[in-house]
């Protein structure tokens, strides 16, 4: 008989085992559940920690990013949120425009360093994966609320990274709004990340103390051996030779991370890693000349009516509170003109920065008296969708360095960049730079 099969007579029964065990058959089934089944020497406490501490690394900067990401979007503004601005987390304040490379950064540590985490994450599961089968699944209550956290938390995990990824590639194979679905599963996560570092730190700290934080790295194949026994039972009862180090684990780990940082990365940084980034979405370009930086929806893919940007047709409408002014592009091209480098910076971790030059919003809002406005409702020439429209903060708009661009790199935009007219502001997420602009009203909250 294995061990972990013991079988004990049917009278001892309720005397040995007390509170929720009771409820579940004495011998675990077949298969996982076995402690037998699962024989790499590798598996235990260290092991896990060292895992364990480095995706908590990882988890930290992409939580933190993706919360920062949020408050980015300036969810109190208009329609701005999706996620429901009245039942959000009081986790948001007003978003700055310096360092105007603020959320290019931020965005692009969220995303990187998220694809980064997952061959950690994978590692860390896999190096738990016993315990998901442990037999009985608890046995007093303290432990089944522990292991509900853990389930929160690994299911939340999983979740949140293949959304993201699937994302990323804008991919949406899911039904549900990817915005609210990230945004509470993130919630839950970290609430269960609360509960599990709660848990598990003397676990780990128990570990580096009696094995010492690093020392396990230095075994060769030869003198890797399974760490002593836990009460966890993460090591193998019955272990099989090592055929991997624990060091090789990690390796393979940062291997994979590394693998995924130069897929992407490049899209992020730009420059000529762009084009290495073998992964990424935005890595190409249409065109090399002065409109050639990656496009996220077309002209034709947005469905703007082609006779409304015409020279004879285009109009941009203000408004405000000392007036309207309906604006030709020759118009606009009579004002005040300034050429400011800025980035775009999406949401899905891809930026570039470009010379635009234009209008300064400052200027604009002057126009119809509305210096001391709120906040600036933004329309796009766009007939559909949520991407047709943003609104910016006082701050935002009041920024010198805050354009209705008209031209980028020496020339005019493309109807791919937003010709006639777009916004582009400092250290805005990417999607709030309206291309196409129709017009822009300056309004006091009440
Ligand atoms: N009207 C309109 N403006 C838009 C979008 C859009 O789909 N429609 N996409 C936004 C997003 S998500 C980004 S990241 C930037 C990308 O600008 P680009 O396509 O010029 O690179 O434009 C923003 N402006
Ligand atoms: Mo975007």
């Amino acid at each position: 008989m294995q061990p972990g099969e013991r079988a004990v007579p049917a009278d001892d029964e309720g005397s040995e085992r007390r509170g929720l065990a009771r409820l579940f058959p004495q011998t675990p089934p077949p298969g996982p559940f076995r402690r037998t089944f699962w024989s790499s020497p590798l598996r235990g406490p260290w092991l896990t920690s060292i895992l364990g501490t480095i995706l908590l690394g990882g988890v930290v900067v992409v939580a933190t990013t993706g919360f920062l990401s949020h408050a980015a979007y300036n969810p109190s503004l208009g329609m701005n949120a999706i996620v429901d601005p009245g039942r959000d987390l009081p986790l948001t304040f007003d978003w700055p425009t310096s360092p105007s490379w603020l959320y290019a950064v931020s965005q692009g540590l969220h995303v990187n360093i998220g694809l980064a985490t997952i061959p950690f994450l994978l590692a860390k599961l896999w190096s738990v994966i016993p315990r998901l089968f442990a037999w009985p699944p608890a046995s007093t209550p303290a432990q089944a609320i522990e292991r509900t956290a853990v389930a929160l938390l690994v299911s939340s995990a999983v979740f949140l990274f293949a959304t993201g990824v699937a994302n990323i590639l804008y991919w949406y194979p899911f039904k549900f709004n990817f915005v609210v679905a990230h945004y509470w599963a993130a919630a839950v996560f970290v609430a269960a990340l609360a509960v599990h570092l709660a848990v598990k730190t003397p676990v780990i700290l128990r570990a580096y103390r009696t094995r010492g934080a690093l020392a396990p790295l230095r075994a060769d194949l030869a003198s890797t051996e399974r760490e002593p026994e836990d009460s966890d039972g993460l090591v193998a009862e019955k272990p099989a030779d090592p055929t991997i180090t624990r060091r090789g684990v990690l390796a393979f780990a940062g291997g994979g991370a590394l693998l995924l940082l130069v897929a992407n990365a490049g899209q992020s940084i730009g420059g000529p890693l762009r084009s290495l980034a073998f992964l990424a979405p935005r890595r190409q370009v249409a065109d090399d000349g002065p409109n050639g930086f990656p496009v996220n929806k077309t002209f034709r893919g947005a469905g703007v009516p082609e006779q409304a940007v015409g020279a004879g047709t285009y109009r941009l409408m203000l408004r405000g509170d000392g007036g309207e002014r309906e604006l030709s592009r020759q118009d606009l091209l009579a004002l005040t003109q300034r050429t400011q480098s800025l980035p775009i910076a999406c949401v899905e971790g891809w930026s570039t920065t470009q010379s635009w030059s234009g209008v300064p919003l400052s200027e604009l809002a002057r126009l119809v008296g509305a210096e001391e406005a709120d906040e600036v409702f933004v329309e796009s020439l766009q007939p559909r969708g949520v991407l047709r429209e943003s609104t910016l903060s006082r701050d935002q708009f009041r920024d010198e360095r805050s354009l209705l661009a008209l031209r980028v790199n020496g020339s005019d935009l493309s109807l791919d960049h937003g010709f006639p007219a777009r916004v582009i502001v400092p250290a805005l997420p990417g999607v709030h730079n309206t291309k196409w602009v129709a017009a822009m009203t300056f309004r006091s909250r009440a």
